[in-house]
């Protein structure tokens, strides 16, 4: 066993799977890269001289807390050693559906279930074989569906438990799986778990959240809610304080109970007895509130934006009670398990997901979404090397026993063609260019709804055409601190997670055919020209390469299991070859700018897909092409 101390050496910190995430987290943070560490001076390094040299800006208590996590965690992942076990879920191509903004059936304004059966030929002709539906169960919708009131009963407005055994039979009978969302870091304030919990807090209830006695102004540490403020909020009638990671009205349960653990894998095994093929799980990793639930660092809270994360982001108990909700639901049921898992890395997400833990079966890592010194609401251009260098590091040094979860967008983040460039002219190229990425590397793809249409971001104009509580309670966190309204609403167009939500266009109806109704989240004109209707018909757009490149990939193993090499790294280039022993390798090249780009074309390379129509010479603004070679 392995004790790290204030004499360990930050090159030997950077091999431990914890210590290897957290410094480069912290380098991500500041924006520096990680190469900066193959410096042996910066390597050998120790601890205490680190304090030291930044004159204890680093102090103590912040080592303290950095130690902790690297003493807490044993394990070192298993290296690659050629063996991978074939899986559904690694063939699949997955959907994310968000049903507010999906379509709605009856002129609500709310998308719904019905609304959803009627889509899934759209889905099936698209080549989708697997959905992960967003929450569709009964909530007073604070967060849209992620603060759940009862978890057995769908959402009045999306429709009836009979909707929901049809929708899954019309999935099935495709041939597709589906995959739903399950939320259980926290409940609704309105689940009757809290209610009884607050009307009775010594009785059986309890113990289900962290309810704390104490005075209205002092909550019971500093930590901070990833919806602005502090995370605990005060209940007057009953003089307690509850714990809140996310908003007031989500509160967290208590995992280290065991009637709650016993709770949650009763619900998940209904759910899968009723022939759903697994969840993804809500911030999950976020489950296991270290014991005592200790300050947060306020070092660390700086860096990261919130202060407490270290003290449950990678909790003791995590991966004890992963494992507990694996063997008592998902491996009798063979159900997949998709980990939402903000703030671990890579090395990390080895130890969660390894082929031989028997926690999750893969994770959603966010270091894809921003680029190094950037969080999500700072209005920068996302520079494309930067996606290539992470993705090619994921396929380099994943390895045999773990499978990466390939997304670039979901519900929580605008849209990545608006972060790449903005530049209307390179709009469909761009779109197009990450569909090859997405579909030719190793991993599962998961395309959020409207990424195959090639969705930017929406034209808000106003502090009322948002709806999401993160958006809101930033706007008014920025007003209090004094900036204009302007600024205020400079950043929420940069970062609000309503980019994601309005309404999927369909055709070139009022409101892109979502409803015939007024949408809950109003979008903007864009549907005219870009709706699924107008891109199916058309073979040159966004919809038909994703089409294209999902059969592309489901006629080609290699593309699913095959190995990556790269082979063209240069500034703004990116050129892979997938290969395995039994078919002819596959090769893409892409030009990441908008500058054009001389690439070398593979000789004998037979052309299977482009995003430009036929051309010689350079390559164009964002090109991407893609080549069977000969063997
Ligand atoms: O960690 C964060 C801040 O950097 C957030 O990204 C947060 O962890 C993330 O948004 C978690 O998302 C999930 O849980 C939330 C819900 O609002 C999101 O929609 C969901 O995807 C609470 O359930
Ligand atoms: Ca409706």
């Amino acid at each position: 066993m392995t004790t790290w101390t204030m004499k360990s050496k930050l090159k030997d910190i950077y091999r431990h799977p914890v210590g290897h995430d957290i410094i480069a987290k912290i380098l991500l943070q500041v924006g520096r890269s990680p190469k900066w560490l193959t410096n042996p001076v910066v390597g050998n390094l120790s601890l205490q001289s680190i304090q030291t040299l930044t004159r204890g800006k680093l102090n103590q208590a912040f080592f303290q807390k950095v130690l902790n996590l690297l003493n807490g965690e044993q394990a070192i992942p298993r290296k690659d050693d050629g063996s991978m076990l074939p899986a559904w879920w690694k063939e699949a191509v997955f959907y994310q559906i968000y049903p507010r903004s999906f379509q709605d059936s009856n002129g609500d304004g709310i998308g719904d279930l019905p609304g959803i059966i009627d889509r899934l030929d759209y889905l099936q002709e698209l080549g989708i074989t697997a959905v992960w539906l967003s929450p569709i169960y009964d909530s007073p919708n604070d967060d849209m569906g992620y603060d759940i009131r009862n978890y057995q009963k769908i959402m009045a407005e999306f429709g009836t438990m009979a909707d929901f055994d049809r929708l899954r039979d019309g999935l099935h009978a495709r041939g597709m799986k589906l995959i739903m969302d399950l939320v259980v870091n926290h409940t609704s304030d309105e689940h009757p778990w809290f209610q009884k919990a607050l009307a009775d807090p010594s009785g059986p209830f309890g113990q289900y959240y962290f309810l704390r006695p104490g005075q209205p102004d002092t909550p019971p540490n500093n930590w901070t809610s990833f919806f602005s403020g502090s995370a605990w909020r005060w209940f007057p009638e009953q003089q307690l304080w509850g714990l809140h990671l996310f908003s007031p009205k989500q509160m967290d349960l208590n995992w280290s109970y065991p009637p709650v653990r016993d709770a949650v894998c009763h619900m998940v095994n209904w759910w899968l007895d009723r022939g759903v093929d697994g969840f993804r799980l809500d911030v999950i990793n976020y489950i296991a509130k270290n014991p005592g639930l200790p300050a947060g660092d306020p070092l660390i809270g700086q860096l990261m934006g919130f202060t407490g994360v270290e003290e449950y982001f990678y909790g003791r108990h995590l991966h004890e009670y992963l494992r507990e909700l694996q063997e008592r639901s998902f491996t009798p049921h063979h159900a997949f398990s998709v980990g939402e898992t903000p703030g671990i890395g890579m090395q990390m997400s080895k130890l969660l997901t390894g082929d031989y833990r028997h926690e999750l079966d893969m994770v959603f890592d966010f270091d894809v979404l921003e680029t190094p010194g950037h969080v999500r609401w700072d209005d920068y251009r996302y520079d494309l090397n930067y996606l290539r260098d992470y993705l090619a590091d994921y396929q380099d040094h994943y390895g045999s026993h773990y499978w990466q979860a390939l997304f670039i967008e979901n519900h929580d983040n605008p849209r990545m063609i608006s972060k790449a460039n903005p530049d209307p002219q390179y709009r469909i190229a761009i779109a197009k260019l990450l569909a090859v990425i997405e579909l030719t590397l190793r991993g599962t793809p998961f395309i959020f709804q409207g990424q195959e249409l090639g969705r930017v971001n929406a034209q808000f104009h106003n502090i009322r055409d948002f709806q999401d509580v993160e958006s809101i309670n930033k706007y008014h966190e920025l007003l209090a601190a004094g900036q204009t309204e302007q600024a205020a609403l400079a950043v929420l167009l940069a970062g609000s997670r309503d980019h994601a939500r309005t309404p999927m266009p369909w055709d070139t109806t009022p409101h892109g055919g979502f409803t015939t109704g007024t949408p809950w989240l109003a979008g903007d004109d864009d549907y005219r020209q870009y709706n699924a209707y107008s891109e199916m018909a058309n073979p040159r757009s966004v919809w038909s390469t994703y089409r294209h490149l999902i059969k592309l990939r489901q006629a080609n193993p290699v593309l699913v299991y095959g190995a990556t090499d790269t082979v063209d790294r240069r500034r703004n280039a990116w050129s892979y070859i997938r290969r395995d022993d039994d078919h002819q390798p596959i090769q893409v090249l892409i030009n990441l700018s908008a500058r054009q780009k001389r690439m070398t074309i593979p000789a004998g390379g037979s052309l299977l897909y482009r995003n430009y129509p036929a051309h010689d010479g350079r390559f164009k603004a964002y090109e991407a092409r893609v080549y069977r070679l000969p063997e």
